[in-house]
Order: C-alpha cells, then sequence, then structure tokens
C-alpha cells in the first residue's frame, strides 16, 4: 500500500489516509487501497476501527482536483459510484469506525467522515462540501449523508453556500461529537475504540446494524428489525457471561465480562 497505513492496536484497527503532500486528498488509488484495508481488516482479532488522516494539518482535503479535472461525464459518474461503494462499505462495515478528524475534511473528507459511525476532530479542523465552487455536487454522498446528520436546512446551507465551518460550529450543529486540542485527538479515539471494545462484540455489532437499518425504514419496520437483532444476541456466550455476572454480583468480574465471543 502507497497511501494507507494500518495498525492494530488490540482490538482496535487504526486506518491512516497517508498522502501528505496532497493533503490526503483522495484519488483513485485511495480509494482502492481503502477499499483493500477494509477487506482485509480480522473481524475475529478488532472491534472497533479508528479512520484518521496522515500529519497536522489535513483528514482529507476532497477528492483529487487534478483527477477530477478532465473527467467526462461518464467517468465523472463512474468516480462518484466508485467513492460511493467505498464510503458504503465504511458505512455497513460490521465494526465501529470513528472518524478521528485532524484537520481539513471537504468535500470528499467530509463526505468520508459523515460515513462512518463516530465523528470526533481536532480544535483546527475545518468542515465543508465546496463542491458548488468547483462546477460540480458532492459526490461521494455529502447531499444525502449531510441532511440527515444535521438536518435539511444546515444541509442546504453548506452545500449551497460551499462555505467551511470551523470545529466549534461543527460541534455546535452536530457535526461532531467532541472537539479535542490536536494531540489529544488520536488518544480520545483509542480511549472511545477501547470502550467500544470492551463491550459485547456481538451487542455492538448488531446495535449498528439496528440504528443504521432501521434509521432507512419506518417505526413499525425499524422496531421489527430491533426486535431481530435483540433475540439475535440471546444464547450468545456474551450474553450468558454478561447477565451471569450481574446476577452473580461480583464486581470484580461484573467489570470484566470479558473474554466475548467474536461470532
Ligand atoms: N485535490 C488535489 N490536490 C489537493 C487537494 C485536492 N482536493 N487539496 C489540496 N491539494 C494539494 C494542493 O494542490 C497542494 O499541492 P502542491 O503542493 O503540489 O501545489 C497541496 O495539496 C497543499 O495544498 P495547498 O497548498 O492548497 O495548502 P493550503 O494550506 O494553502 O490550503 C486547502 C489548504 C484550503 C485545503 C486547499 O488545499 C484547498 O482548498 N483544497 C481543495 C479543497 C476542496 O475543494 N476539496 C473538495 C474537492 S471536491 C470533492 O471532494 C468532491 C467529492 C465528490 C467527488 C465526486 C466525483 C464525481
Amino acid at each position: 500500500m502507497e497511501f494507507i497505513t494500518y495498525e492494530q492496536d488490540g482490538y482496535v484497527g487504526i486506518v491512516t489516509i497517508n498522502r501528505e503532500r496532497a493533503l490526503n486528498a483522495l484519488n483513485s488509488q485511495v480509494l482502492e487501497e481503502l477499499e483493500a484495508t477494509f477487506d482485509a481488516i480480522d473481524l475475529d482479532a478488532t472491534r472497533a476501527v479508528i479512520l484518521t488522516g496522515a500529519g497536522e494539518k489535513s483528514f482529507v482535503a476532497g477528492a483529487d482536483i487534478g483527477e477530477m479535472s478532465t473527467l467526462t461525464k461518464a467517468e465523472g459518474e463512474a468516480f462518484g459510484k466508485k467513492g460511493n461503494d467505498v464510503f458504503r462499505k465504511i458505512e455497513t462495515f460490521p465494526l465501529p469506525v470513528i472518524a478521528a478528524i485532524n484537520g481539513f475534511a471537504l468535500g470528499g473528507g467530509c463526505e468520508i467522515s459523515m460515513s462512518c459511525d463516530i465523528r470526533i476532530c481536532s480544535e483546527n479542523a475545518v468542515f465543508g462540501q465546496p463542491e458548488v465552487g468547483l462546477g460540480i455536487t458532492p459526490g461521494f454522498g455529502g447531499t444525502q449523508r449531510l441532511a440527515r446528520l444535521v438536518g435539511e436546512g444546515m444541509a442546504k446551507q453548506m452545500i449551497y453556500t460551499a462555505r467551511n465551518i470551523k470545529a466549534d460550529e461543527a460541534y455546535r450543529i452536530g457535526l461532531v461529537n467532541a472537539v479535542y486540542p490536536l494531540e489529544e485527538l488520536l488518544p480520545a479515539a483509542k480511549k472511545m475504540a477501547a470502550g467500544i471494545a470492551a463491550n459485547a462484540p456481538i451487542a455492538v455489532r448488531n446495535c449498528k446494524k439496528a440504528i443504521n437499518e432501521g434509521m432507512q425504514v419506518d417505526m413499525d419496520a425499524a422496531i421489527v428489525i430491533e426486535e431481530k437483532l435483540f433475540g439475535d444476541c440471546f444464547e450468545t456466550e456474551d450474553q450468558k457471561a454478561g447477565m451471569g455476572n450481574f446476577l452473580e454480583k461480583d464486581k470484580e468480574k461484573k467489570l470484566k465480562v470479558v473474554p466475548f465471543q467474536n461470532k
């Protein structure tokens, strides 16, 4: 891999987009390597994933403008599909993915963060969908996910004006869950990921599936999705250990319901 690094830290996988000379902009190769990296994550040995960018300035400064500049209509659509397929893979990845946004998250950078389950950022982070200033629409899910996350009115304002917002505003509108000094961002992401990893993995996966799939349907159908995934947890080692420890009132054990089964 030229542009993606992967590190396994216990149960946590850390994916870093590493194309610093272009502020980690997404060209076709970065997208392909990103897809291959997620495909290769060992689902038995990993319980949460962190996605971040290399360096101290940029998470991802968008799709690669140089590569896009000469595309035909058909090629533009194909490039959009390529990004959308990878981002959808992240969104539906069986494990929670935390975006640790360490700087610019513009265009495709904002969009990839929105395909993650949770976004936290550094104080120097800048978010925006600048596409209309470049003569295109957001093409990696921005018109869809931004409205779902921050509401239609705010999403339309950000997209139509192409105005960037800073970390504090991103926090205020609910685009990110927390803002940290840059040096504290990755430690905070790791702490959150470790907290997730300490919980029952089957239950965590089923929660992701229930929330993601339930958000796409009406409440009657959503509740049925939850019921099935709730039922699916019973008879697992995790459920037996988790509830057993509680009933035994063994405080030490209750805090340590590991090792959970991971299938
Ligand atoms: N693509 C390609 N190269 C980039 C990009 C990018 N998106 N962003 C930065 N770079 C490169 C610069 O060209 C520069 O390279 P070089 O040193 O060779 O000249 C290097 O990174 C450093 O950038 P700057 O010198 O510009 O750094 P500054 O600190 O002065 O500015 C900015 C930082 C403000 C982030 C500035 O680089 C910028 O505005 N970048 C573009 C941001 C942008 O508009 N992103 C959105 C792109 S469109 C998009 O993402 C659409 C997604 C959906 C596509 C669907 C397709 C169908």
